[in-house]
């Protein structure tokens, strides 16, 4: 049902070139950002409420999607420590980065990346989800998953290549 639900929704906004309201749309895809300052959750939280706005937290394929999300996180002018949680993490192996958990409906393998030098560091030991950080220009991050952090939304044309 919620891949009928993923995939419709998709079709529907994308087909129509148009997003949600409060949402963004870049290229193919629809984005949401978390309200700052107040929408801080845990990543498996951020990641149920994008499911349950029938998207996903934001899976990164290019550098211009990269850039584009960059920019915007830049507009919202965030604390230094500030982090904004996407889908990738790497749960299920440790350092085997994917977009999803197998336990999900959308995995898949990352083609490029845009860590911050010396990420991904496992820090603490258990750092397994995949962050942008404010204090890196926005570079990627691997965080404790249960740090309340601020998230991105995705509705993305090709979930239904991803999940299908
Ligand atoms: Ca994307
Ligand atoms: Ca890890
Ligand atoms: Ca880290």
């Amino acid at each position: 049902m919620l891949r009928l639900i993923l995939i419709w929704s998709s079709v529907f906004y994308l087909a129509c070139g148009i997003c949600p309201n409060d949402w963004v749309r870049y290229e193919g895809s629809c984005y949401y950002f978390a309200d700052l300052p107040k929408d801080r959750v845990t990543w498996q939280v951020a990641l149920q409420r994008c499911l349950s706005n029938e998207s996903s937290l934001v899976v990164v394929e290019t550098k211009a999607e990269n850039d584009f999300i960059k920019s915007h996180l830049a507009q919202l002018h965030p604390q230094t420590e500030d982090q904004f949680w996407t889908l990738g993490n790497d749960l299920d192996t440790e350092n085997t980065w994917m977009w999803g958990q197998s336990t999900n409906s959308v995995v898949a393998p990352f083609t490029t990346t845009f860590w911050y030098p010396g990420e991904p560091n496992q820090n603490g030991g258990e750092e397994d989800c995949l962050s942008f950080y404010t204090r890196y220009n926005f570079a990627w991050n691997d965080e404790h998953c249960d740090r309340p952090e601020y998230y991105i939304c995705e509705i993305m044309d090709s979930i239904g290549e991803i999940i299908g």
